[in-house]
């Protein structure tokens, strides 16, 4: 029996869902205990198998319920001022999406409204959208930049999506999204605004970055557009990914797979090419699901093509304010489900292990095992299923970051 010694924490009587692959479904432990020290996990397994030299600090008995790693979300776009309730309206009369876009709403009026506001504002703004995240048990969230589009108002963005980190007990992880809209200064001139991405506002980004982002879409750049981005982002030794395939089949799958891309995120539109390439290149396919039902999409992601290439799937929010104003993971989980038909153990692992790794973060986080950050949610429910299966209901009984 192997030796624990000194730990801060010891949790005890849990069912353990420690979503590690390979073992019994949920990778569920019936009658678990799990010890930390210094936030990290030390130990997690069996109560038959705990080793008898544990000494904790504090012991926690938690009566049989149901442990889950803490959820991310590897999907958001959290940090913007106003709302589109009007866009709402007139979609709901009829016009599409890419419609409003055209005619200078969508992403450029969010954009109007974050650029005149100041940091304190979007904080202000963000914060309870944050908490509604956290309060179903978010420990990890990604969070990117695109509403300022110039070098000033992107890197306010990523000052306010670092300064939520410091005011919540979460973990943020930053994407630089300049290359979302073509901002209205730069009309009828991409190729300019590209220029000025690459040379000035994504090197003066960088060190506020943890990787970058891209629309490749008719109403967003180019596949040869974003490949110049990934190449500046290479050369500063980031990570890349791409919303790819989301309105239509544009290549963003194929380029994101040659950057080796941690991800590639709506696919709608991908083909059977665009998936092998995913697979080839260990990118992870992030669903969006809550852009799907609020845009009242017909394509419907190929999840069948995904499992049979074994791509890595992962499910997230995308809260933004025009196509997914969802701040629920958990809905986002059903939805998964019922939309579409992921089993609740494969829109699990999308919001635990597969998120984890869609944010270079696998060594870190997405499992209960030893070694990583003791980021664990207790739920007041029975079978794991149901975090997936009930809808407008948050079961979350306690939630511990870097094992507090
Ligand atoms: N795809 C999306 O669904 C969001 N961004 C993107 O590239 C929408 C952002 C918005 O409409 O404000
Ligand atoms: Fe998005």
């Amino acid at each position: 029996m192997s030796s624990i010694g000194r730990v801060d924490r010891l949790w005890r009587q849990a069912r353990i869902a420690t979503m590690m692959a390979g073992g019994a479904p949920f990778g569920l432990i019936a009658d678990g205990a799990i010890a930390a020290r210094d936030g990290r996990i030390v130990w997690a397994g069996p109560m038959a198998a705990l080793p008898r030299d544990v000494d904790s600090a504090e012991t926690i008995d938690l009566g049989g319920r149901l442990v889950t790693p803490g959820l991310i979300d590897c999907h958001t776009h959290l940090v913007f001022a106003g709302d589109r309730s009007r866009e709402f309206d007139l979609r709901l009369e009829g016009a599409s999406y890419v419609e409003i876009a055209r005619a200078g709403g969508g992403i450029a009026s969010t954009v109007l409204l974050t650029r005149a506001a100041d940091e304190a504002t979007l904080l202000r703004e963000t914060l309870p959208r944050l908490d509604a995240l956290i309060a179903e048990g978010v420990t990890t969230i990604e969070i990117k930049s695109g509403y300022g589009l110039d070098g000033d108002n992107e890197i306010k963005l990523l000052r306010v999506a670092r300064r939520l980190a410091a005011e919540r007990s979460v973990t943020v992880s930053t994407s630089f999204l300049g290359a979302h809209a073509l901002p209205r200064e730069f009309a009828g001139r991409p190729d300019d605004y590209i220029d000025l991405v690459c040379r000035d506002m994504l090197p003066a980004a960088a060190a506020l970055v943890d990787a970058v982002d891209g629309f490749v879409e008719r109403i967003g750049f180019t596949a040869a557009q974003l490949r110049r981005v990934f190449t500046v982002a290479r050369a500063l030794g980031l990570p890349v990914r791409l919303h790819a395939e989301q309105l239509s089949l544009c290549g963003g799958a194929a380029l994101a797979a040659e950057f080796g891309a941690l991800s590639a995120d709506h696919l709608e539109h991908a083909d059977e090419a665009g998936v092998a390439a995913l697979a080839r290149a260990g990118t992870v396919a992030v669903l969006l699901p809550g852009a799907y039902y609020f845009l009242r999409e017909t394509q419907l992601p190929p999840v069948e093509l995904l499992r049979r290439h074994a791509v890595p799937i992962a499910v997230a929010t995308d809260c933004n304010p025009g196509s997914s104003p969802l701040s629920s993971l958990l809905l986002a989980l059903n939805m998964a489900c019922t939309l579409f038909r992921l089993t609740p153990e494969e829109a699990l692992v999308g919001a635990t292990r597969h998120a984890a790794r869609a944010l270079g973060l696998a060594a870190e986080a997405g499992t209960i095992e030893p070694g990583k950050w003791c980021d664990l949610c207790v739920w007041d429910v029975e079978q794991p299923a149901q975090l997936a299966y009930r809808i407008g209901f948050n079961p979350l009984e306690r939630r511990i970051w870097r094992g507090q």
